[in-house]
């Protein structure tokens, strides 16, 4: 048995690469294992190289993960791209990816990307919320597929081993920074003057081989609910800045429970407020006290 990983999926169409050989094929599941299961980029599977163009899938190996946004398997880190300006910054869907993704264990990176558009008043909204996740835990990285700005970095810190992909609404780049990162060719698709939104430019996913892993392109989205993937209860342990705080109940949701002490740090303004109500917002719960608190009224 050969073993290959997915590198692309095109609607039915599947591109195995096949390390041994540094060459892909055309990816036949044979009838047992198209009966058992769909397949994704990313899955690694055992079969046999039929002919030069041939790949014929016996095996496809226990996936380690699945993200459904992107469709990809056996993800270990992930790159989520938001810009400020050209569309503008979507900060829930963020939150919720942040959520999601270490739901599922992923290394996570936060990057700004087109910050060679930024001027004035946009470069202090980026500093805010470059803070607000610094603070929180996250590795931000201000990035210019452009001006090659965060690039280097970037490269770094995919060239390790494993499956990297770019996740994130359409239009902010992720094509773009993977081109200047790996020197791939990628499509890329401008964003719309009147709606300020991507076009939906990548259609597929697909897996570029680089460094010591692999990098994944994928359609942009705009709409994921962190409740699709998990209970309520759950959504509090993925927000790392509430997990400074014991309040009095350990399963205290953090909403008018007695001693709660998110609760005070967000009065106090230790918890940013915009974090605070994404959190609300994603498990659908309203607190009349955040009326009260006058960092929250700002915003
Ligand atoms: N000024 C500037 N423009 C950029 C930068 N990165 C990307 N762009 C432009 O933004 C537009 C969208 O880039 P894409 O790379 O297609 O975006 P995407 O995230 O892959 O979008 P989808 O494939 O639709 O999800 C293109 O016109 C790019 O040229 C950047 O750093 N600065
Ligand atoms: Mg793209
Ligand atoms: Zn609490």
């Amino acid at each position: 048995m050969t073993e290959g990983i997915v590198v692309e999926r095109a609607g039915q169409k599947l591109t195995v690469l096949v390390p041994q050989e540094g060459k892909t094929y055309r990816g036949i599941p044979l009838g047992k294992v198209r009966k058992k299961e769909k397949l994704f980029a990313g899955d690694r599977v055992e079969g046999r190289i039929v002919d030069s163009s041939t790949f014929a899938i016996e095996k496809v190996k226990e996936r380690k993960n699945i993200l459904i946004r992107p469709p990809i398997a056996n993800v270990d880190r992930v790159v989520i791209v938001s810009t400020i300006k050209n569309p503008p910054f979507n900060n829930f869907l963020l939150d919720n990816l942040l959520v999601v993704y270490d739901h599922l264990g992923l290394e996570q990176t936060v990057v700004f990307n087109k910050v060679d558009l930024l001027e004035g008043e946009e470069k202090e909204e980026l500093k805010r919320w470059r803070e607000i996740y610094e603070k929180a835990g996250y590795r931000v990285i201000e990035a210019s597929a452009e001006t090659k700005e965060g690039i280097e970095e970037l490269k770094e810190l995919l060239s390790k081993e494993g499956i990297s992909i770019f996740a994130g609404p359409s239009g902010v780049g992720k094509s773009s920074l993977i081109s200047a990162i790996t020197e791939v060719e990628l499509r890329t698709g401008e964003v719309s003057r009147k709606t300020e939104r991507g076009r939906h430019t990548t259609r597929e996913v697909r897996l570029i081989p680089f460094g010591e892993g692999f990098i994944g392109d994928a359609p942009g989205f705009s709409r994921v609910e962190a409740l699709n993937f998990m209970d309520k209860e759950e959504v509090r342990l993925h927000f790392p800045e509430f997990l400074n705080y014991t309040c009095k109940f350990s399963d205290c949701l953090h909403l008018e429970e007695e001693g709660c002490e998110v609760r005070e740090a967000v009065k106090r303004g230790e918890i940013p407020c915009i974090r605070y109500k994404s959190y609300l917002k994603m498990i659908k719960e309203f607190v009349p006290w955040l009326a009260e608190v006058p960092a929250c009224k700002e915003e």
